[in-house]
């Protein structure tokens, strides 16, 4: 290849010069190595894809919408997709109608959209300390300033929340938006209960913020009552909730969808149409086909079957092969635990000596916007066998055990 140019990045944008490579992306190559057992992407199980029942949809669109699947659709999305999702949504107890809803390439796509409507360089966001890495990398794409709020057992702390917005507009900064994943968190699988989705609700009332409700793993439900979405409790539409098929049927479809006010769905559209025209229309085909038969509801009962065993199994070896002195909310759905070791480990350095014993997680610092997490670690129990997890968790006990021994740490 022949190179003009001796150093382009002096071209590029701050915009650009900011972005910053996901940890969670890189190492999804490191793990490519079939030796490693990683629990560090999200990813869903290839046993739980529905490759024979999506065969069947596959012929029978191809014959049946052809000429129309094959081609462009509008930016919005397929309409009896969306009207099979308000459909859906209703039960959850969200009053939606199809022109509420656009079809997104991805809920990762949804959050970039946030991201470009609302902030200007040096805008303020706040989210969850941890928070999903992928809404950090796409709040920051856009030069956003995230303040993070920590989380408990039940998820984000409201009272910390209302504290930092008084303190913000005390300084003449009002937020833009109150990023949460509400609903077994990513990372730290806790679910926030819905008396405290009413209160977070009330605060973005009172002090007239949007909320951004991102909720990938609402279905993946193992032994909680199921809680309404926030979105169901927004009488002000002031919440754009997200959701996904990647982790309900196939990441590789790239099809999630938004639920926001007329206003706000309006701005995502356009925003969208620079983006990609629109979302693959032969895989809103699939998807909408899929329900149309019935299938979804049972397929999401199997893979809550799989993934609840592999959630014991988990924490079970974690029990077995970790040190005393670490503490782990046990996540009663979702696809992460969120181990927090004693003292004087940084699980970021650990991580070298983790790929040397061909075990891998993300360091907790990578969820973390102002510092902290440096003794926690995101652990993934969907994507691996049974086996694998019993060994993987032996195996990086070990490694745990070996560090705290170099470091002296005295439990
Ligand atoms: N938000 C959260 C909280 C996630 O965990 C993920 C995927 N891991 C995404 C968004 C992106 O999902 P999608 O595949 O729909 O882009
Ligand atoms: O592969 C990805 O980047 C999607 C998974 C996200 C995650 O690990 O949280």
């Amino acid at each position: 290849m022949v190179v003009f140019i001796s150093d382009i990045s002096r071209l590029y944008s701050d915009r650009a010069g900011k972005m910053r490579k996901s940890v969670i992306r890189e190492l999804l190559k490191v793990t490519q190595d079939p030796e490693i057992i990683s629990f560090a992407g999200g990813l869903p199980n290839p046993r739980s894809f529905p490759i024979k029942e999506l065969e069947g949809i596959l012929d029978y669109v191809i014959e049946n919408h052809g000429p129309v699947a094959l081609q462009y659709g509008t930016t919005q999305g397929l309409p009896a997709l969306r009207e099979s999702i308000a459909e859906r949504s209703h039960k959850d107890g969200i009053d939606a109608t199809a022109e509420n809803i656009v079809i997104m390439s991805g809920s990762q796509q949804a959050l970039d959209t946030v991201g470009k409507i609302f902030l200007n360089p040096g805008d303020t966001a706040i989210c969850g300390l941890p928070t999903y890495l992928g809404g950090i990398n796409a709040f920051r794409s856009y030069e956003g300033n995230l303040q993070g709020i920590p989380l408990d057992e039940d998820g984000m702390r409201v009272d910390i929340l209302e504290e930092k917005i008084k303190e913000l507009l005390k300084n003449e900064i009002t937020p833009k938006f109150i990023y949460t994943v509400p609903t077994f968190q990513n990372p730290a699988g806790v679910i926030m209960p819905e008396s405290r989705r009413k209160e977070l609700i009330n605060i973005a009332n009172e002090y007239d913020l949007v909320i951004v409700e991102d909720d990938p793993y609402g279905k993946l439900r193992y032994d909680s009552q199921p809680v309404k979405p926030i979105k169901a409790f927004d009488d002000e539409g002031r919440v754009i909730y997200m959701s996904t098929f990647s982790k309900i049927l196939s990441p590789g479809f790239r099809l999630a969808w938004t639920i926001a006010s007329p206003e706000l769905t309006r701005k995502m559209i356009i925003c969208k149409q620079a983006l990609d025209l629109c979302t693959n229309t032969f895989t809103q085909f699939l998807a909408y086909e899929f329900m149309r038969r019935g299938s979804l509801d049972l397929h999401i009962m199997k893979i809550c079957e799989l993934y609840k065993p592999k959630r014991d199994i988990m924490m079970d070896a974690m029990k077995k092969y970790f040190p005393e002195g670490y503490t782990c909310y046990r996540p009663k759905g979702g696809m992460f635990a969120w181990p927090t070791l004693p003292e004087g480990i940084d699980t970021e350095t650990m991580f070298l000596d983790s790929i040397k014993e061909k075990v891998a997680y993300v360091h907790g610092k990578a969820f973390h916007v102002n510092g902290g997490g440096d003794r926690s670690m995101r652990l993934n129990f969907s994507y691996s066998t049974n086996e694998q997890i019993e060994e993987g968790m032996s195996r990086l006990g070990n490694v745990i055990k070996k560090k705290l021994e170099k470091e002296k740490v005295i439990l």
